[in-house]
């Protein structure tokens, strides 16, 4: 009896957790899906975790709670609110418990900016959940949960180098580490732009990437690509990984500008840094430029050229502001809770 009181009084304890997520950059991108409800990507995308951009989170379940409460970033947002309880639904389905639960996350960097926020707090969410409910899940299965939450979720969660593996099934779409954070210097410079909060959603805008008549081909040579991609990070063939990932973000802003209804998410701004890497580029310095579902972009350079790439780029007229990452190690469970 006192065993099962004891025991008890443990999992009470611990019916709270808190992850630190890193925000991830897609070399090669998700961007369309075969699925909708079980989030499975059209092809497969390749990415690398980013160390200055994070999502903590603590989630609490208790019988105190009446109903779910989801605090992000000190603000309670209803839309939000209802993809997070439904992703606690998931996780309360699997540990088997009906406890309410408490969700506190805060981001580091600005969301709904086209810096991947649900990339992290989908992850964060995921690794805190299911702790705080007591499940041990392989990290595998945590990448397959974290992708019903937000489909690059599952990229935050293994070590630096990431590859998600499309899958045909909900269980053979997951992530995995294809190197260290350690494995190669380069660092990844989000330049901020100015721009106005995204109008169209990721979630809406993957449902116009079969609109594009381009979307076909993209998929009829994006296994090569991943191939390509794969390869060159192995070799560390600097200039033609760079030539090739920049490549890869135009052809998706093609299919974006190209869908019906077509999504712009660049700004003049955005326009201006991309050719000015490219005069960086003329002038001897080799650094590429990735963008995502916004405005801002994402600088890649070998470590050795960061000081020379800084201070050209300087912060001015068109970069609001410069935050350096480098590869950056998966998540990690801590015990500094944020309540
Ligand atoms: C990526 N993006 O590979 C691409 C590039 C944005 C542009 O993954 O609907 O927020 O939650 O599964 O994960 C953004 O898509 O979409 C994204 P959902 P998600 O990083």
């Amino acid at each position: 009896m006192l065993i099962i009181m004891r025991k008890e009084l443990k999992l009470r304890i611990n019916m709270k957790a808190t992850a630190a997520a890193p925000s991830n950059i897609a070399f090669i991108k998700y961007w369309g899906k075969k699925d909708e409800k079980l989030r499975l990507p059209a092809n497969s995308s390749i990415s690398v975790n980013l160390s200055g951009l994070k999502t903590t989170t603590t989630v609490k379940f208790s019988k105190e709670y009446k109903q779910d409460k989801v605090q992000i970033n000190g603000q309670v947002n209803k839309k939000e609110s209802i993809r997070v309880v439904e992703h606690l639904d998931r996780i309360r389905k699997l540990a088997k418990i009906e406890l309410k639960a408490k969700v506190v996350s805060v981001n580091n960097f600005p969301k709904s900016s086209g810096l991947a926020s649900s990339a992290s707090g989908f992850a964060a969410l995921t690794v805190a959940a299911t702790s705080a409910a007591g499940l041990k899940l392989s990290e595998k299965q945590l990448t397959i949960l974290a992708r019903l939450g937000s489909g690059s979720a599952c990229r935050s969660i293994p070590d630096g180098f990431v590859e998600w593996i499309a899958g045909k099934t909900h269980q053979s779409s997951f992530a995995r580490s294809i190197y260290p954070a350690k494995y190669w210097d380069i660092s990844i410079l989000v330049a901020l732009v100015e721009g106005e909060k995204k109008k169209v959603s990721t979630t809406s805008g993957h449902k116009l990437a079969r609109t594009s008549p381009f979307f076909g081909t993209r998929l009829k040579n994006i296994n090569r690509k991943i191939s390509l991609i794969k390869h060159l990070i192995k070799e560390k063939k600097f200039r033609e990984f760079g030539q090739l990932v920049e490549n890869e973000s135009l052809e998706m802003h093609a299919i974006m500008l190209t869908s019906t209804p077509s999504l712009i998410y660049w700004q003049p701004a955005t326009v201006a840094v991309m050719r000015h890497v490219r005069d960086l580029r003329h002038q001897g310095l080799p650094v590429y430029f990735t963008i995502d579902a916004g405005p801002h972009l994402f600088l890649i350079c070998q470590n050795s050229d960061l000081t020379s790439i800084t201070e050209r780029l300087k912060t001015g007229r068109f970069i609001k502001k410069i935050i350096l990452n480098r590869p950056a190690r998966g998540i990690i469970l801590t015990s500094n809770h944020l309540f």
